[in-house]
């Protein structure tokens, strides 16, 4: 079993990728079990808890104030009704609640407001996650000090293709809220979208910098673009399935100890996509009727999916 590789290379990640696709499967597989029982998936669910007339222009994002995707912005929600929906998830199966707030940044007096939220879900027995966007050293204490176990922030790309669909806020902003995450001993969820218009080489190189920073991300959501009619990225033209599979399988290989998540997008994937996905490493979802806006398999599909393919819920990220 090798160790950890923090020093991959653009060539070799592009090989990884080119391989057939059996021997590519065969290989991540293969990791997958140094690590991990194959036939277990850690379940996450997923809450808006501040929803859209947000500041930012990311290309893909429903939540963008500058973009009429028909959303009905929602202020900030009440702690008691977000602890109402972490009970329904806790109760459907869910061993981790991620609370979602479209923000380019919160303000000091949101994250008290956040922090309540993540006790309230901590008490219930679950693992906590939150995505609030740039945040500063005050605030990854303040969290860190309240009980947060998780902190999402996504790369989305490559740092060549990012300002293609990203310009108010840079590749080095959203590293630097990850290095303070980690530096508050925080765990680090972070990944990205494909099937954005992006090459090959961006793919390679998205996995690159998550893999190459000092430690692997406890969790990687691999997400495939979920094109929202009024955002710029809608028509984009879709990724190849087989494509997809093999971003999932090369971040295996890559980060073999954390959790890869096969994230948005699965209401457009078949169940045969899926499987083939699990077979790749990835070994996390979503679960739960919505993402944050958009749609998402309902639970019971999920759970007759699980049962076809002989998978069970369980585990946790920490590496
Ligand atoms: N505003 C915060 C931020 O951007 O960090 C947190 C919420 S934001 C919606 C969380 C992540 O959702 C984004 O970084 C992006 O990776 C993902 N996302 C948003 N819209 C998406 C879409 N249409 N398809 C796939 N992933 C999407
Ligand atoms: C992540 O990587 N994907 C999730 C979560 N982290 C926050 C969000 C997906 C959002 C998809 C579009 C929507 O539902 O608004
Ligand atoms: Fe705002 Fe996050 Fe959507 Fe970007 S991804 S527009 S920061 S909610």
């Amino acid at each position: 079993m090798s160790a950890l590789r923090h020093d991959w290379q653009t060539s070799e990640v592009q090989a990884l990728f080119n391989l057939p696709f059996n021997d590519l499967i065969f290989k991540a597989q293969t990791r997958h079990r140094d690590f991990f029982d194959p036939n277990e998936v850690q379940i996450s669910s997923l809450l808006s808890i501040k929803t859209g007339s947000c500041a930012e222009d990311c290309g893909y994002c429903p939540q963008s104030a500058r973009y009429d995707s028909g959303l009905t912005p929602e202020a900030l929600m009440p702690v008691d009704k977000v602890l109402q929906a972490a009970q329904q998830a806790k109760d459907q199966g869910a061993s981790r609640f991620c609370m979602g707030a479209a923000w380019r940044q919160p303000k000091d007096r949101d994250i008290e407001r956040v922090v309540e939220m993540v006790q309230g879900v901590k008490a219930l027995g679950m693992e906590t996650c939150v995505t609030l966007g740039m945040l500063t050293d005050t605030q990854t204490t303040r969290l860190k000090a309240g009980g947060l176990d998780y902190y999402n922030h996504n790369l989305d790309t490559s740092e060549d293709y990012y300002s293609e669909v990203i310009t108010t806020r840079t590749y080095q902003d959203r590293l630097d809220t990850l290095a303070r995450v980690r530096d508050a001993g925080i765990n680090v969820c972070c990944g990205g979208i494909v099937g954005m218009g992006e090459s090959d080489k961006d793919r390679a190189n998205l996995l690159i910098e998550l893999a190459n920073m000092p430690k692997h991300p406890e969790s990687v959501p691999i997400n495939m673009l979920v094109q929202v009619e009024g955002t710029p990225l809608m028509g984009t033209e879709p990724l190849d399935p087989l494509t997809f599979i093999r971003t999932i399988a090369v971040a295996r290989i890559m980060m073999p100890t954390s959790r890869v998540r096969l994230s948005a997008g699965r209401n457009s994937m078949s169940d045969e996509m899926q499987a083939l996905c699990f077979l790749a490493g990835a070994n996390s979802i979503f679960y739960g009727d919505k993402l944050l806006t958009t749609d998402n398999p309902m639970t019971n599909h999920d759970l007759a999916l699980f049962a076809r393919l002989g998978l069970h819920a369980g585990g946790s990220s920490y590496a």
